[in-house]
């Protein structure tokens, strides 16, 4: 068996073993329910108009990696029109003036197919690229992810999207649970509140890396640059 290319990417508490080919770009919820007005970030009363600094960083290492034909994964926080997937404590909870699955101006919020749930323009998937609509916080609750990841051979995961501290702080713990090797991309990912932002992070690659890596994005695509990589 050969043995794999590793390439060091600089990163927090040290340097992050990225496996080309066995390494996913993973893009959590970055769909306009989060990101535009109208949405359930915004009924929640949150400031949505944050969150659009991290699209061009994203859009920039989905490029990378399509070029590359290296395996990209996106996922979108849904539940299904009847909600049977969704809790009530969910449905209750934040008691916003609109609610899961009631209808805004980007159609039910938080429901599978609707304007709202789709992603936004700008980081559309491509064909070939994995989408997961997930019911809960993290990406491996409720869904077929382990067996998509063991099937293309995935053993590295780097982080991208929003909240860093809700969804894609609980997508990365449960990847490493799992055994993933899993680095955060810092000015790819944002929150409605930036300490929280910060928090997350530091929670993450506290204790050598208890959950894993933190890296700006240019300190990936230098390492990547410098490397002999084939697509
Ligand atoms: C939230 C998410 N914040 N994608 N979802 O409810 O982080």
């Amino acid at each position: 068996m050969t043995t794999p290319t590793t390439i060091p990417v600089p990163a927090r508490p040290y340097p992050y073993p990225f496996i080309p080919g066995r390494t996913a770009l993973v893009v959590i919820d970055m769909q306009r329910d989060f990101i535009e007005k109208g949405g359930f970030g915004d009924a929640l009363g949150n400031d949505v108009q944050r969150l659009e600094a991290i699209v061009p960083t994203i859009a920039k290492l989905l490029e990378l990696f399509r070029r590359k034909r290296w395996p990209v994964i996106h996922t979108r926080e849904a539940h299904l029109p009847d909600l049977s997937d969704c809790p009530p404590s969910k449905i209750a909870r934040g008691n916003a003036p609109l609610k899961i699955g009631e209808t805004g101006s980007m159609g039910r919020l938080l429901v599978r197919g609707e304007p709202g749930n789709q992603i936004i323009e700008a980081l559309k998937p491509v064909a070939g690229e994995v989408v997961i609509d997930k019911p809960g916080k993290g990406m491996f609750f409720g869904t077929d992810i382990q067996s998509i990841l063991d099937n293309k051979g995935i053993t590295h995961l780097l982080f991208t999207g929003v909240t860093t501290e809700v969804c894609v702080q609980t997508s990365m713990r449960e990847a490493n649970d799992r055994g993933y090797e899993c680095l955060l991309i810092e000015d790819g990912t944002e929150s409605y509140f930036p300490a929280f932002k910060q928090a997350a992070i530091e929670m993450m690659v506290a204790q050598g890396g208890i959950v894993g890596w933190a890296a700006p994005s240019v300190a990936l695509e230098a390492a990547l640059a410098e490397a002999p990589i084939h697509a």
